[in-house]
């Protein structure tokens, strides 16, 4: 066995094994046959039958689940040319005039992405996605695009999912080989929290294009456009993909008090990042603030400031947006994001399927088959049962958010965060010093990564019963959040009118800050030997892309890889099995390969042995197996 571990190792292979080298690579130590698939996933099932998800806080055993209905669609027939087919006919500039000419309003799905993200914290698996791709993707090529990948769900499938983003990204490429797919790109902060490098933000644009992305949403999280020029360049140069540069909007145009983010501001904006070359312009709305009578007034300037089509994003958190969509598509805007109906609404995004009847009759009405976006929207009502855990318990929208302006995303994820810190019963005050916090930090853009900064800074001011007095006066002898150091330091880069300097004072505690792009300070990665040493450490890696999901978030990697050597590919298992494990007698298929099926029955949990080791006894493709597993109980 060790012998031929050494022998197989790469490093071994080049000629480069030192003295230090059998030290250095504890896995030669590592002599256990590789499992094969159906034992590692019965393994997996086994720990989750025995211990539970971790993720599952508190499971209903009650629960019973209805199969979710595929709608119909025929696997044989030829693909309905869509707007991928456009874009590759037409080129970016010519497709960007083309939507401008659209008559009728254009849609992009956001059920794969921010729908799932906003309603169910990003936790949809990549199967449930898969089952229902083809078949949308043959009944709906007329809408604008679909959004399935950047934001949250990078982070989410690794830590959570145990799955890799990339291979949900290649999946629905496959599936969806006629639609346009949209990513949320974060700027300098791509798919993270923090600065990356600038030849890593091109890397990574450049491979996400590879694998399937067409229209990179760019925005940075304190609409500082310096920071966007990097991601922008990206799209244009290393891409045929269309860059849709993204305003996030905060405040409200139509407050006469409102000094900071008046119209003009977003006008300005706006007129930069088509200087910038943008072929679309978007409006992200995360917080869905924007109110029918602001937005139409946005959207009639806007469209008089640039010549680029406009996107509208919002979220329906207080519950009259698509009052904002109708204001909006009167003034002229020509793309509008929905979600499916059961993954529509709240902290989502506005319900597709009602706007499509809110359209019926209007002169700009799209003709998008009703009867099967209710099909689907069906399907994804019996899912979003296997997500339960997930929810958030919002049960109404709320007009606290004008006050707060807590993004979706942030919102449903507050108060989950707030019983997991102990201050359950103090989620009035954390709102509220929600926005004390966001007027410390002198009213910034709050998306994600500022949102979490301002997120932080809340729950600290609320733990330790802190006023913006006491932040102020008492300030030095507080250790304040890393988070909250790193903002005012200018890790995430500048606001419009920098940061107010008391604030920074007192949290910098004498520390200078940054004022230039904090990406500058970073060194470039080199590639070639990074990816060596990357190789190296994670010997059964899926090559560069996981060299990048690595880059991206370092330690959750290191996770998500140690998981997949010990469980294999669990992705493959399905949705209730993987969060719930198997009941006595329940029995599931799991397609292991193309072509590939086993099947796999509970029989039996024994009771703990002295050791605390339990015994499951399962029957895979009719042959009884045993699983020996520690209960942690
Ligand atoms: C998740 O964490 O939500 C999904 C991954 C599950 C990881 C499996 S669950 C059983 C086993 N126990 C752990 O602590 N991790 C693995
Ligand atoms: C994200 O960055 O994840 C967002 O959805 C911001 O709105
Ligand atoms: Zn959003």
């Amino acid at each position: 066995g060790f012998l031929l571990n050494v022998i197989s190792n790469p490093v071994f292979q080049r000629g480069e094994a030192r003295v230090s080298f059998i030290e250095t690579h504890p896995e030669l130590f590592d002599f256990r046959k590789p499992q094969d698939r159906s034992t590692r996933v019965l393994n997996y099932l086994a720990e989750v039958i025995v211990n539970g998800n971790p993720e599952v806080k508190k499971k209903d055993d009650s629960k019973v689940f209805r199969t979710p209905i595929v709608p119909a669609f025929d696997q044989y027939s030829q693909y309905p040319a869509g707007n991928r087919d456009r874009l590759n006919e037409l080129g970016r500039e010519n497709f960007s005039k083309w939507v401008l000419d659209q008559k009728s309003i254009l849609y992009t799905d956001t059920t794969f992405r921010d729908g799932h993200q906003s309603l169910l914290a990003t936790r949809v698996r990549t199967q449930d996605l898969q089952k229902v791709a083809e078949g949308f993707a043959k009944n709906h090529p007329e809408l604008f695009s679909m959004e399935v990948w950047g934001g949250a769900t990078f982070d989410v499938a690794m830590r959570f999912l145990y799955e890799s983003p990339w291979k949900r990204l290649e999946a629905l490429r496959e599936a969806m080989p006629n639609m346009l797919l949209q990513m949320l790109f974060r700027g300098s902060n791509a798919v993270g929290y923090s600065a990356y490098p600038d030849n890593l933000i091109e890397k990574f644009v450049e491979k996400s294009w590879e694998t399937g992305i067409d229209v990179f949403r760019i925005f940075d999280s304190l609409n500082w456009v310096e920071a966007m020029k990097v991601s922008m360049k990206a799209v244009r140069e290393r891409t045929n993909a269309i860059c849709e540069a993204a305003i996030c909007y905060t405040g409200d145009v139509l407050d006469p008090n409102q000094k900071k983010y008046t119209l003009q501001y977003y006008l300005d904006m706006a007129r930069q990042l088509e200087d910038e070359g943008a072929h679309i312009l978007a409006i992200k709305d995360m917080a869905g603030l924007l109110k029918p009578l602001s937005a139409e007034v946005l959207v009639r300037e806007l469209k008089k400031a640039v010549s680029i089509p406009i996107h509208l994003h919002t979220h329906d958190t207080p519950g009259i947006q698509a009052a904002t969509y109708l204001k909006a598509i009167d003034a002229g805007v020509d793309i509008v994001d929905c979600a499916l109906g059961a993954l529509s609404g709240l902290t989502s995004q506005p319900n597709f399927n009602s706007v499509v009847a809110m359209m019926q009759g209007h002169e700009r009405e799209c003709d998008v088959n009703l009867a099967s976006l209710n099909a689907y929207s069906n399907y994804w009502e019996d899912v979003r049962e296997y997500y339960y855990p997930f929810e958030s318990g919002m049960k109404a929208g709320s007009a606290e958010v004008y006050e707060n302006e807590i993004p979706g995303g942030q919102y449903s994820n507050l108060k989950p965060q707030a019983i997991a810190t102990g201050l359950g019963d103090k989620f009035e005050t954390l709102k509220k010093n929600y926005s004390v916090a966001n007027q410390l930090f002198g009213d910034i853009v709050k998306v994600t990564p500022s949102s979490k900064v301002v997120g932080d800074m809340a729950i600290f001011m609320t733990a330790n019963n802190l006023t913006a007095n006491d932040v102020l006066t008492r300030g030095d002898s507080l250790s304040f959040p890393e988070s909250v150091k790193e903002l005012m330091k200018g890790i995430l880069g500048q606001p419009v009118g920098g940061f107010p300097e008391e604030t920074q004072r007192v949290i910098l505690k004498g520390e200078e800050p940054i004022t230039g792009r904090p990406n500058e300070h970073l060194k470039p990665i080199d590639f070639d030997a990074d990816f060596k040493a990357f190789q190296e450490k994670y010997p059964q890696c899926d090559g560069f892309l996981d060299y990048l999901s690595y880059q991206m978030y370092p330690k959750v990697y290191d996770e998500y890889y140690k998981a997949n050597v010990q469980y294999g590919n669990v992705s493959i298992i399905p949705t209730p099995a993987f969060f719930y494990g198997l009941k006595e007698n329940e029995e599931i298929l799991i397609n292991i390969e193309a072509g590939k099926n086993i099947l796999v029955r509970l029989l039996f949990r024994s009771e703990p042995d002295e050791f605390g080791m339990r015994t499951i006894t399962f029957e895979l493709n009719g042959q009884s197996r045993q699983v020996q597993v520690r209960d942690r109980a």
